[in-house]
């Protein structure tokens, strides 16, 4: 996230990450929203429910793949050595345990660092997987992803770095290589990168996982107006908006929008900012890239890393890419 500094009429708030954000990307043309604005407490407990429905295949898809190969992943990352596992954006870590589980059937201890935003999630994490998993001791570090990845120390061991659900799926190309390229330099040769991205399938069943039946994305996305409302003061009225969700075909990506629904203007105090809408315009809050294998294989090599491994589910629905630095 990047802070308006250059502009010192602005008010104090649009220096802030959040302000900073809004009053850009609703400055743009076409309109933006990045997701992060997203994650909020509310937000990441609409994220939770979004994981759960019938219509949103890729968090049930990956954990089966995960289930199905644990041993064999970690047996290939590990080689004939112990790893010390890294997650980078972890949250409550639900996929993770199958990991850590077939890492103690190896090494009978195993450390794992979890890195994300949210304390609380990290918190979480650490008291369900040390109550559940014996030999696991979680460190817990709020941060950003990749700063100080390399401070992590690993006592000789290899380290492992995950780096599943699809959340590279949130940055253009240009970014996913910079963000794989940062792991990468932090990473010696022979350790590792475990990868989980969601791959391009029929139209129809990627619309409706972003477009689901109940409207938990809908709220999920409203969410970042929501957002905007209690932090900075603003007065989106969230009924004038309607969720949308369209496939990108030339781009490979999800796209998430919101379509105002009248010509409107919404104030938003705290950044001394009038915001017009025209009917129909869009505010563009995500896109969720989906991959085929030669794009992800390109991604890695791109980054320096090679391709060591690969698993899918029967649909192919899912990829987890096991990359070796
Ligand atoms: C967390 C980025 C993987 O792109 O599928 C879910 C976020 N957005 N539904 C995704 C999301 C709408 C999710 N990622």
């Amino acid at each position: 996230m990047h802070v308006l500094s250059a502009c010192p009429n602005l008010p104090e708030a649009a220096h802030t990450p959040l302000g900073s954000e809004v009053y850009r990307g609703l400055t743009a043309r076409p309109k933006t929203l990045s997701p992060w604005l997203f994650y909020d407490a509310r937000g990441s407990e609409l994220f939770e429910q979004i994981t759960e429905l019938p219509e949103y295949y890729p968090t049930r898809t990956e954990r089966s793949i995960l289930s199905a190969h644990a041993d064999q992943i970690v047996a290939a990352a590990a080689g004939c050595e112990e790893l010390t596992m890294i997650e980078l954006g972890a949250g409550t870590a639900t996929k993770t345990g199958l990991l850590l589980k077939a890492a103690v059937r190896r090494q009978s201890e195993v450390t794992y660092h979890a890195i994300d935003v949210s304390g609380t999630a990290l918190d979480e994490a650490k008291r369900r997987i040390e109550a559940e998993l014996e030999g696991v001791a979680v460190v817990p570090r709020v941060g950003d992803y990749t700063q100080g990845l390399g401070q992590i120390n690993a006592d000789g061991q290899r380290r492992m770095v995950l780096y599943i659900g699809s959340s590279i799926g949130n940055f253009e190309p240009e970014d996913a290589v910079q963000l794989l390229r940062d792991i990468r330099k932090e990473l010696r040769a022979g350790e590792k990168l475990l990868l989980g991205v969601d791959m391009v399938k029929d139209r129809e069943i990627l619309l409706k996982a972003y477009d689901d039946a109940a409207h938990v994305t809908a709220a999920f996305n409203k969410n970042a107006l929501e957002r905007i409302n209690s932090e900075l003061d603003a007065d989106f009225n969230l009924n004038l908006f309607r969720h949308r969700a369209r496939w990108n075909e030339e781009c490979s990506r999800i796209e998430m929008h919101l379509e105002s629904l009248i010509a409107q203007s919404v104030s938003i105090p705290a950044l001394e900012l009038e915001v017009k809408l025209q009917r129909g315009e869009t505010i563009h809050t995500e896109n969720s890239y989906k991959f085929r294998d030669e794009g992800v294989i390109g991604l890695l090599e791109r980054a320096d890393f090679h391709l060591s491994d690969h698993w899918t589910d029967e649909r192919e629905w899912f990829g987890v890419y096991l990359a070796t630095a």
